[in-house]
This record gives C-alpha cells, structure tokens and sequence, in this order.
C-alpha cells in the first residue's frame, strides 16, 4: 500500500521527485517471498513422510538402485533425423520421404502410452528427461517418440503437480532430432468431453509451437465430423495430421459384421479426403489378430495412398505376430516400446521385434544395442513407480472378450475397489462386455471406453441385468458419463444409438445430432487470463489459460499445491512419492547449478494439536517444518 500510495503521488507521476534511487539501490526492490523455496520444499517432503502419497499410502520408502544410464560422449554432434526431413521438406516431403523407406519405421511410445498403460501414467519429466539425450543419440533413426497427450497432460497437473508443457519444452530442447508424436482425442483435446472450436484449434496451435510434430487425432466413436476441426487446425500449423482409425470387433468374424472391412476401407477414405497426411490404425485393446492384420493393412493399401501407421496394445500376447503379419503386408510405421516398458497392456517390444525381423528385407534401422541399453535405464525407472503396476503379470487372452483399451485396465480396476467391488472384478470385466452389446457394440475408447466403464460398475454395484434396465429404466439414476453420451455430447456412434435404450436413458430429453463443438460458446482467452490473473496473482502464460479452459478445476488445485510447496518437479521420484528415511540425506537441484542438500533428522511425536514437527538439515543449518498428521 505505501508503494502504493508513493507510485500514485502527482508529484511522483509528474517526474517532480528525484528517483535516481531506483537505479542505484535496486536492492530496496527486493522484497523478501513469503516463504522461501527451501522451507516449502522441505515442508512437500515432511508430508510425504509422515502421510504418504495419494496411491501408494504410508510405506517406508524403499531402497532404489541409482538408475544404469547409458554413458556417452556429449562430444560428437546429434545425428539428424526425421525432425529436420520435415523441417526441411514440409508436410509432404516428410509423407514422400516415408514412402520412399523399404524398412519398417518405428515410433517409440515409451515416453507416453507405455507407461499409460504400465504404470497409470505416473513417469514423472525428470525421469523422462535424464533418458532424453541418450535417446536422442542412441535412436536416432526412429520415425517418432510418442511423448506427449493422451492421459498425460491431465495425469501432469492432477496428480504429478507438475507443468505438461514445461516437459515438452525440456525434452524438445535436449531431442533436437527425432519428431515428436502426441495423442489428440480430436473435440476433446486431451481431456473428458467436448470442448470449443476455438480451444482445439488454440491448443494445436501452441503445441506444436512449443515442439509437437505429429498429431494423432482420433475420435472415440470413430466420428470423422467430429474430428476434422482438429485436422484442419493441425494442417495449418504445418505440421503431420494423422489421422486414426480406432479398430474394434474382429473383421474376420462374420458375427461381427458392425465393423468389418467395408466399414473400415470407408472410413479410411474419409480420413484420407478430410486431410490426413498419414493414416493411423489405433487398436487400442490388442484386438487385432495377425490374420486379420494382414487382410486389413492389405485392403487399406489398396484403399489409401497415404502411409499407414499402426498402433497396438500386446495384452494378449499376440502383439509383435501382429506386426510382422502387418509388415509383410506393407504396413510403413509401427509403434513399439522400449522393451524393460514393452508388453502386456504396452506396445510390443522394439528389441523383441528387431530380433524378429532380423534379415528380412523390412527389418526396422535400429540400433539393437542402443536398445539394450535404453532398456536397463527403464528397467531400473520401472521400479520407483512399482505402486502402480496394475499386477498383470501374464498376457490376457480375455481381452478378446471384454475388448477393454491398455490404458484403462488398470484404471477401472482402481475404480472398481474405490467402490468396493475389488473381489468382485470378474463380473466387472464380463459386464463390460454386455454394456458395449447393450449400447449398441461401439468404439471403446478414452472417453467412450469411461462411459461403458461407469455404466459397468452401475450395473454391478446395483446388481442390474439388461431387463432390469427395460423394465425400471425410467426410475434409474444412470450415470452423468451414460446420460451425456446418449445425448449426443461425444458425438455420434456409427448405425446411431439405440433408440428405446436413448429413451430411458434421457427419459424424454431430445438428443442432439450436430457437433457439439458447434453449440459451445467460444472461450475468451483473454478474459480469461485476466481471470486466472486475479485468482492466481501471478503473471499467467497462453499454456497456463489453455490448461484453465480444459480443466478449470484441476489446474487451480495444481497452481494452489506450487504456491503451497514450490516447484516439486525437481525432486527425485523416490522422494516425491515416499518422502525420506531417517537419516537419510539427499541432494535437490533447485535450478541448474544451484544445489540444496536435504537430510531428514527426526521426525517428533504427535502434538495435542495434530501435529508433528519434521527436524531437517537444509545446507547444514537446522530447519524444522510442522506437519499435520492426518492418520
Ligand atoms: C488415450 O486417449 O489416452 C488413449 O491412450 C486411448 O487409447
Ligand atoms: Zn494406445
């Protein structure tokens, strides 16, 4: 206020009063924070200890082998790659030149799908950033790294209290070389629902300005209407629009007839007229057979005549035949994982389909042992995030029954015991399938795939059969997810929903048939950023008022948790989700070269208030820090 008042002053806004002084004495304008950086982090690291962490609980915090880096010389220069084939050459050249390629490309989702389907997402920037470099250099010959979008822009801010884009800006700068790929759930971003036009085509805009190349765009119900908003958006950022084909059912089925070849040879020439540069096929449960691989790669080659990129989950353990069948019949990019992060709900493995393919004429330009040695860095990462494996330890041919997506296995079985259906999984999984029967047999995938989920746990923690649904419908109280599907507001499933079902459901509510995109008011960004301005008190970035328009609630509780404790992203993994041990003493850089060295001394006894003081060394000096014990 006194600063105030002295700014505001006639005599001061007329130039009357000497302040020669702001220059020479800057010091007077340093005004000390609220809370220094040291005493939130320590206060982050206190709470972990004594209450645990969201997931994982209270657990002594293990002992961790320091992560097998591969050693290399910083010396030599980055190969190039692809990244300048399309900086260089455009869109199209980039499409020429993969054409031109006899070999089988690779996109490497390590950084992304792997461990949103191993790990529930939760591989945090500093462990993806240390592999960074060592990528750069050791696969240099990958079409893509899948690094970006998908669950973990959300998973960043919800549960990892870290910035999405910061991770994008980082890893970008040390990758100068490979193209990064993310994945664009078309009207929905990356996020639950339907959004504004004008917020996808913000979003695109600024992803691919701060490093995103590739965007694979699909839509959950396999609505092309739905996704060509973000198609147009990415074209004109001049950057790859790939556009995908979510596959379900079995084409080689001919009780499956909903999704057969027809359906999918239509399909890919839509996507192809609508813009796509390249043309995904996102089989996003492991649902397609080698066989059946073979005889859909070999029509859509006929169909098409952009390149084909095809995406799998191994779940049942047929993943990497899948691929070589897929290969023989001319498939141009597969996307595979890092092999320690390959398997089960993951890609294939990259080292396992190296070796597969060795000698062949398709056989990918990898560099095995750089392989190998990008596995044991990950093998040893693995271990810090082993709270949140999902315990699927074996391939699981029931995939074909339930047709559940990688990523959301272990995702919908956390929700299952959150409300206490834990042994009763079984069923969860066989009603599953008689939801998507019910609904019509339809795409299932983030979100569609948590629509069918919720409407699952309904019906089993209500104990409903289909009948049940018939005949008592109209006094149900279905799910929001369920409601807002029928109506319309994830778009339109292909043959349209199932009429008497949409009646119940919306119990006399008309559905809409337009996209919603069209019905939602643009968001004003600029009153938005001064919105947030006033919330946060802070100066606020195009990236924060994006992350604000998708989800307004889980980027204040974000914001709010780093004016709480700081930047939490510099810890090291064990300690962000397990705190520290007695006596144990760690180092934190806090920006380059500006290193805290922490020590936990001992952790004092409740008081009457709830409360417990934490005893640290921070440097050497005591601190302390008061921590409520919540247990
Ligand atoms: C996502 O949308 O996050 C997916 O990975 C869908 O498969
Ligand atoms: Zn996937």
């Amino acid at each position: 206020p006194f600063l105030e008042n002295v700014v505001q002053h006639p005599k001061f806004l007329s130039g009357e009063y000497d302040t020669s002084f702001i220059d020479t004495t800057p010091e007077l304008f340093v005004f000390p924070r609220r809370k220094d950086r040291g005493t939130k982090m320590l206060t982050y690291i206190g709470t972990v200890t004594v209450n645990g962490f969201p997931g994982i609980g209270k657990k002594k915090k293990p002992v961790f082998d320091k992560p097998r880096l591969p050693k290399l010389s910083e010396a030599e220069p980055i190969p190039a790659g692809t990244k300048q084939i399309l900086d260089k050459h455009g869109p199209e050249g980039l499409v020429r030149w993969i054409q031109e390629q006899p070999r089988v490309l690779l996109t490497d989702t390590t950084f992304r799908d792997a461990h949103q389907s191993l790990l529930a997402t939760r591989v945090r920037t500093v462990d993806l950033v240390r592999a960074a470099e060592p990528t750069a250099r050791l696969l240099p010959n990958l079409f893509s790294l899948e690094m970006w979008g998908g669950a973990t822009f959300d998973v960043a801010y919800r549960f990892l209290k870290e910035d999405p884009w910061d991770r994008l800006l980082k890893l970008r700068e040390r990758i100068p070389n490979v193209l990064f790929q993310m994945l664009l759930r078309s009207a929905n971003a990356v996020g639950y629902k339907n959004y504004p036009d004008n917020v996808i085509r913000e979003f695109v805009e600024k992803s691919a300005h701060a490093g995103i190349d590739v965007f694979r765009i699909f839509d959950s119900l396999n609505w092309v209407k739905g996704m060509t908003v973000a198609i147009d958006a990415v074209r004109q950022s001049g950057k790859i629009a790939e556009a995908a084909i979510c596959y379900t059912g079995d084409i080689l089925d001919p009780s499956r007839s909903k999704y057969n070849l027809d359906y999918y040879k239509a399909l890919a020439k839509e996507l192809e007229q609508a813009g796509a540069h390249i043309l995904a096929i996102k089989d996003m449960a492991g649902l397609l057979k080698p066989q059946a691989a073979h005889v859909l790669i070999s029509a859509l080659k006929e169909t098409v005549d952009i390149p084909i990129h095809l995406h799998t989950h191994d779940t049942s353990g047929n993943g990497i035949y899948t691929y070589a069948k897929a290969i023989e019949a001319g498939v141009d990019i597969v996307d595979v994982a890092i092999s320690s992060m390959a398997g089960l709900t993951s890609q294939p493995s990259a080292n396992t389909l190296y070796y597969a393919l060795e000698g062949t004429e398709r056989a990918p330009e990898v560099d095995i042992y750089g392989l190998e040695q990008l596995a044991r860095y990950w093998e040893d990462v693995r271990k810090f995030y082993q709270e949140f494996e999902s315990g699927m330890n074996a391939p699981h041919t029931e995939v074909y029954m339930h047709e559940m997506p990688g990523g959301q296995y272990s995702n919908l079985q956390q929700q299952a015991k959150a409300v206490g259906l834990g042994d009763r999984w079984d069923e969860v999984k066989e009603m599953y399938r008689r939801v998507n029967d019910l609904f019509g047999d339809i795409v299932k995938v983030t979100p569609s795939s948590k629509v069918v989920g919720d409407m699952a746990l309904y019906m089993v923690q209500n104990n409903l059969t289909e009948q049940d649904i018939f005949e008592r419908g109209e006094t149900l109280n279905f799910p929001d997810s369920v409601v807002e599907l029928f109506e319309g507001y994830l778009g339109q499933p292909h043959g349209g929903f199932p009429k008497e079902l949409q009646r119940i459901i919306l119990k006399g509510r008309e559905p809409i048939t337009v996209r919603p995109g069209e019905l939602l008011e643009p968001v004003d960004f600029e009153q938005m950023k001064k919105e947030l301005y006033d919330k946060l008190g802070r100066e606020v970035t195009d990236f924060d008022a994006i992350a604000y328009a998708l989800y307004p609630k889980v980027f204040l509780e974000y914001a709010e948790t780093v004016e709480k404790y700081g930047d939490v992203s510099v810890l090291d993994t064990p300690t962000f989700l397990y705190g520290m041990r007695l006596g144990e003493e760690i180092e934190v850089e806090i920006e380059r070269g500006k290193t805290l060295i922490v020590k936990l001394v001992s952790i004092g006894q409740p008081q009457a208030d709830g409360t417990r003081v934490v005893y640290f060394e921070l440097n050497g000096q005591p601190r302390e820090v008061v921590i409520r014990d919540e247990s």
